[in-house]
């Protein structure tokens, strides 16, 4: 039969806003705290410096943390609202398990445990190991991250773990593999800040990564010319030398063409092209075509700009490219990354002062989550589970026998095809959201209702946790203590404040305790986080990510410390390739020919829109989080449909009309925002609700054929205007994007 999903009291609505907290008079703020406790926002890649403020065992405000080289106590939105999850009435403090007809009720965690583990080994009995699944997420610690591989191989005994990632850095992680033969941006911000020409590709940097925004600032103020790519004029597009309003899908017939420029005009620096790179001819032969008509039309961007842009580019001595999920969440999207880092190695501009690539990593722990073994394909260290040399060092550092060790597994939106094809029949999920934030999400859906059992281990009853059979109550970031690597690839350390509330438990503690049960105890037996991170750092020993010089007491003495870092006299790496030892088989950089091809989905007729998704400042990800703080809401309560004021009046659309949406996977309605920040074709809505708002329930379900990652940035849809307005909500908003 299948599964309804529950709705539980406190849950006052299925994507609703708790717009009464925090109380008036509240817990915070009062009294003096009991104490400081300097550690990271749970939320993006930035993983800025704070110190929370505790009183009483809660989370009672913040103060910033100055000396924190990244941010020196700068914050965003969401950094400085952070806090009030902990105390929060939605919060789980008990686990809970579904009763057919009654919702969700508390039981005890024994009783969760011993149903938890007795399902499992039913399951993997009647159906074979790998029919339990594993979905990860990379909020979590290093630590976590690294037990979580370990645990799904050894404990669970499958294949099949994949994480969250699949949906946000895989794309960037292809590229950079098969670029560099190592996952991580080559510079730290610092070099930002001088570089002469700045390329921003697909990143709305002003609103997902607030705190960087200061590093460009600090380069505009020495002078440098900024190029934005983006289909939207987002907030730093207003102040760029050049804006290139790409049409969503055209990122590699634009830089494939930026490419082209520069042979042409000879902008190539010939000496590290011929002693440290390799591929460089079939690279070029690709673009050989890309004249600026032909490009003009794939990109939708008028040939002048283009001209301009890789003129600022090809002409200056110093120069930083950074890419985020606008050019990775495609069909193509390795591909794109391929064709950025071909322009950087073109001109020779990395591993050098003031010279860097990057992409921005997404979630707050995306760059070492990615790297100790939460992929289905991965070992710590980022090795590859199909290397028997790799499986044979694992395997020892584990204790286990090699064949032991399982393969390859199927990642996050396969695992999903294969609960339909009845291959998954039980689940595990911790720090995932899948039914928000995997495209398609009707299908997604219909995939938990067939599982025969669904644990999910979370802090609130997140929209896919409503179709758990067990809802295990996991810890925040604050409760438990652990590192975490910012998206400069810096390892920085997040303390405990408080301990979990009620009969909440830590994550590390519940992971280790499941392995126990399953009769591997012996194995996951860490006194310590710590304990945890020196496992990590032998594992992590000789791989791309080397982590083995890294220690809790040298990452605090430092404020961080930048992998690689393989000896413990090591200081670390904030700029790779000085030395030019790229990490590919032949040591070499490696140009990868790109041949431009359109998206998945291209318009037509029936569906002649653009459709773009991502996210606004005050929201993160699947919103579990920050739709439940008042403030944070009320800066942007629901999703809009942002279109051109030329689209809008050719389908007699006024601002704040109730739009209903549709595509070949479902329909949905927005209200529209009109504004002339965006290309005349596309329409952008962001992602971070669920239910009757979830845009996923409209994109395309098409993944990147090396990286899997969905292709979130860009699908065909067609508008209707309905005769109805959008909610009140809206007129209270100060929206970024409006002109
Ligand atoms: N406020 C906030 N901050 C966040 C997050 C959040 O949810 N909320 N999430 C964090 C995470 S996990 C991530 S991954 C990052 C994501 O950070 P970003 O990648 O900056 O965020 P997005 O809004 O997904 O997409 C960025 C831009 O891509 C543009 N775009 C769409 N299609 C295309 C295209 O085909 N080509 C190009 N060049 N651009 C395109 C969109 O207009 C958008 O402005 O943010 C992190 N920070
Ligand atoms: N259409 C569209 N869809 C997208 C995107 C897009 O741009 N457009 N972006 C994609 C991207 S880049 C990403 S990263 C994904 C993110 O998608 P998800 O990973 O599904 O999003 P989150 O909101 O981070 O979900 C994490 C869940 O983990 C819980 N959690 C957070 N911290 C902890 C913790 O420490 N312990 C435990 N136990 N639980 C915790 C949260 O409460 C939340 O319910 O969404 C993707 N989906
Ligand atoms: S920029 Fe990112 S890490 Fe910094 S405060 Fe904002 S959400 Fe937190
Ligand atoms: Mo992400």
């Amino acid at each position: 039969m299948a599964k309804l999903p529950v709705s539980v009291d406190k849950i006052i609505a299925e994507y609703g806003p708790h717009k009464a907290y925090p109380p008036q008079g509240g817990f915070y703020g009062t009294n003096e705290p009991d104490k400081l406790v300097k550690t990271h926002c749970c939320y993006c890649g930035m993983q800025c410096g704070i110190q929370l403020k505790v009183k009483d065992n809660k989370i009672a405000g913040f103060e910033p943390w100055m000396e924190f080289p990244f941010n020196e106590g700068r914050l965003c939105p969401k950094g400085v609202q952070r806090y009030m999850q902990n105390n929060h009435p939605d919060r789980l403090l008990s686990p809970i398990q579904r009763v057919e007809g009654k919702g969700f009720e508390p039981l005890g965690w024994d009783q969760a445990m011993d149903r938890t583990v007795s399902e499992i080994k039913r399951i993997q009995k009647s159906y074979g190991n790998d029919s339990f699944a594993m979905l990860s997420g990379v909020s979590l610690t290093n630590e976590k991250s690294y037990m979580i591989g370990k645990f799904a191989r050894i404990a669970l005994k499958t294949a099949n773990l994949d994480y969250n990632g699949r949906l946000c850095m895989v794309s960037a992680g292809g590229g950079n593999k098969k670029a560099f033969g190592l996952d991580r941006s080559s510079n730290s911000w610092a070099d930002l800040a001088h570089a002469e020409v700045i390329i921003v590709a697909g990143a709305n940097i002003s609103e997902t990564f607030p705190t960087l925004t200061h590093y460009i600032w600090q380069a505009r103020d020495n002078g440098a010319k900024l190029i934005v790519v983006d289909p939207r004029m987002i907030p730093l597009a207003r102040t760029a030398d050049v804006h290139l309003p790409i049409r969503p899908g055209g990122d590699s017939a634009l830089f494939g063409a930026m490419l082209k420029i520069l042979v042409d005009n000879d902008w190539l620096d010939h000496d590290f092209i011929d002693q440290y790179t390799s591929g460089f001819e079939a690279t070029i032969e690709a673009v050989k075509d890309y004249d600026l008509d032909w490009a003009e039309e794939q990109t939708g961007i008028s040939k002048d700009l283009i001209l301009e842009a890789a003129t600022l580019w090809g002409k200056a001595k110093t120069s930083f490219l950074m890419h985020a999920r606008g050019i990775e969440h495609h069909t193509k999207g390795v591909e794109n990354v391929l064709s950025c880092i071909n322009l950087v190695l073109a001109t020779g501009r990395i591993g050098k002062p003031y010279c860097g690539y990057g992409t921005i990593t997404g979630q707050g722990n995306g760059q070492g989550g990615r790297e100790h073994g939460h992929k289905c394909d991965q070992l710590p260290g980022n090795r590859d589970i199909t290397n028997p040399e790799h499986r044979k060092y694992i395997s020892e550092v584990w204790g286990i026998n090699e064949k032991d060790m399982p393969g390859k597994g199927l990642t996050a939106y396969e695992q999903i095809e294969a609960i339909h094809r009845g291959e998954i029949k039980g689940l595990i999920s911790i720090c995932f959201n899948p039914l928000v934030s995997l495209p398609n999400n009707n299908y997604v859906r219909e995939a938990l209702e067939k599982l025969e059992f669904y644990v999910c281990m979370d802090t609130f009853l997140c929209e896919t946790a409503r179709y758990a059979d067990i809802v295990l109550a996991g810890s925040l970031h604050e409760e438990e203590e652990g590192t975490v690597t910012t998206a400069e690839g810096r390892v920085v350390k997040i303390n405990a404040a408080i301990t979990p509330p009620n009969n909440a438990r830590r994550d590390g503690d519940i992971i280790m305790e499941l392995a126990a049960r399953l009769g591997e105890g012996d194995k996951f037996s860490y006194p310590t986080s710590e304990d945890i991170f020196n496992e990590l750092r032998v594992a992590s020993k000789g791989g791309t990510a080397d982590y083995y010089g890294i220690t809790y007491k040298k990452v605090e003495e430092n404020m961080g410390v930048f992998w690689p870092c393989p000896s413990l006299d090591h200081p670390g790496t904030p700029r790779l390739w000085e030395d030019r030892k790229f990490r590919t088989p032949d040591g070499k950089a490696h140009f990868n020919p790109v041949a431009y091809r359109p998206a998945s989905e291209v318009t037509d007729d029936e569906f002649p829109v653009v459709m773009t998704t991502g996210r606004v400042v005050s929201q993160y990800l699947s919103g579990t989080q920050t739709r439940r703080i008042g403030k944070l809401v009320d800066q942007y309560p629901e999703p809009l449909l942002e279109v051109h004021p030329k689209l809008a009046l050719k389908y007699g659309i006024e601002d704040h009309d109730l739009i209903r949406v549709k595509t070949r996977r479902g329909e949905a309605e927005f209200p529209a925002h009109v504004v002339e920040t965006i290309r005349e074709d596309t329409v952008f809505i962001p992602y971070h609700w669920g239910g009757k708002f979830s845009i996923n329930q409209l994109t395309i379900g098409h993944l990147d054929p090396i990286s899997k990652i969905p292709e979130f940035k860009v699908c065909a849809c067609q508008l209707y205007k309905t005769d109805r307005k959008g909610s009140d909500k809206r007129t209270k908003t100060a929206y970024q994007s409006s002109l």
